[in-house]
């Protein structure tokens, strides 16, 4: 089904006559790319674009089937959705209430002619087309093979910051067009920072070191974990002191990927995670949710948390990611990208899980 059939029906469960889109995420879809200007106006007779002259030719030329309007100081926003309202006859219309400021909420409800109805629109990127799978794959192809060279890369001696900025070159040199979000470089007693972000701390043998990142790759994101053991100190893995702490995240988190199928609510893949770590009796080091959808935003719901009601479906995207933190000592987490299939789950990345030494061994 069509981005606006399937968008159309649904404006019509809501009983709504049309929806502006305003936020960046819910307008790359019909814009087929990523800026937070204009709006996209749906009706269940047209479907309008309101842009700027930065953004105008651009628009035209990669959309087609919708009506294109240009924004001018003299033909604002409002004064184009009002005429547009008064030529369709709509009443009732949607907006996002949950990405619109309270100052320009407050400016529709002043200047915009229509009734406005607040609609979670974001739902209805739970379940993925296939041609977004496609961009998501190959986010996270981009991330899979830069968890390996960076994992060869790392050496003693190295800032966390000089790693960040070796991946995020990386990636890009790789198609990525940013990363999705900042690099955590979390190395020994960082590691127990569940969203350390790289800093000048020294990377040292025999730590372990997290990598949490992601690429963007045509607007869509992927999200990736892996923590590996800092060479130098230790001639095998299990030597580490924390190498049961990491066993015992890997046990989780795969604990989590088999829960998942269509079917199964978010609460139980999050419980399958954390009642085994409770059991392991790590239950309060481990303080997040086991994971989140990902797509457009990195992270977006339904999400694998103890509350989560959701029913998982085929075309889902989530990750999971079950993490151990040990205040002083360090902290371990491993984070997969999980398509929810029509049997089961499949995990987006090859590199193995495993706790992996840094360098050329
Ligand atoms: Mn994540």
């Amino acid at each position: 089904m069509s981005l606006l059939t399937e968008l159309r029906g649904w404006l019509r469960q809501q009983q709504v006559d049309g929806v502006i889109i305003s936020s960046r995420q819910n307008k790359l879809p019909h814009l087929g790319f990523s800026t937070a200007s204009g709006y996209v106006l749906v009706t269940q007779h047209n479907a309008h674009i309101l842009v700027d002259f930065r953004y105008f030719s651009e628009v035209a030329a990669r959309t087609h089937g919708y009506q294109l309007h240009l924004l001018e100081a003299s033909r604002p926003m409002s004064a184009i959705v009002n005429q547009i309202v008064a030529e369709e006859g709509l009443q009732r219309l949607g907006f996002e209430g949950e990405q619109v400021s309270w100052q320009t909420g407050k400016q529709w409800q002043d200047t915009l002619t229509p009734k406005l109805i607040n609609l979670p629109l974001d739902e209805l990127r739970q379940i993925k087309t296939g041609e977004e799978i496609a961009l998501i794959r190959e986010a996270c192809r981009i991330a899979d093979i830069t968890a390996e060279h960076i994992r060869r890369f790392i050496q003693p001696g190295m800032q966390e910051r000089e790693v960040a900025a070796e991946l995020e070159w990386f990636m890009k040199q790789q198609g990525a067009e940013k990363a999705s979000f900042d690099t955590i470089v979390a190395s020994g007693a960082r590691g127990a920072l569940p969203h350390g972000k790289a800093s000048d701390k020294v990377i040292v043998a025999g730590e372990l070191v997290t990598l949490d990142f992601g690429a963007q790759y045509q607007g869509y994101c992927s999200d990736m974990t892996r923590t590996f053991l800092v060479a130098g100190r230790y001639s095998h893995a299990s030597e580490s002191p924390l190498y049961q702490v990491y066993q015992t995240v890997l046990e989780a988190q795969l604990a989590a990927i088999e829960a998942v199928r269509p079917g199964a609510s978010c609460q139980s893949v999050d419980a399958a995670a954390r009642e085994h770590i409770t059991r392991s009796g790590y239950g309060p080091n481990f303080g997040h949710n086991t994971g989140h959808a990902i797509g457009i935003d990195v992270h977006e719901n339904p999400r694998f948390s103890p509350t989560d009601t959701t029913l998982l479906r085929a075309g889902m995207l989530l990750t999971v990611e079950p993490g151990i933190y040990l205040a002083g000592e360090g902290g371990v987490r491993i984070e997969d990208v999980v398509l929810v299939t029509e049997s089961g789950a499949e995990v987006l990345y090859q590199m193995p899980k495993t706790l992996l030494m840094t360098g050329e061994a």
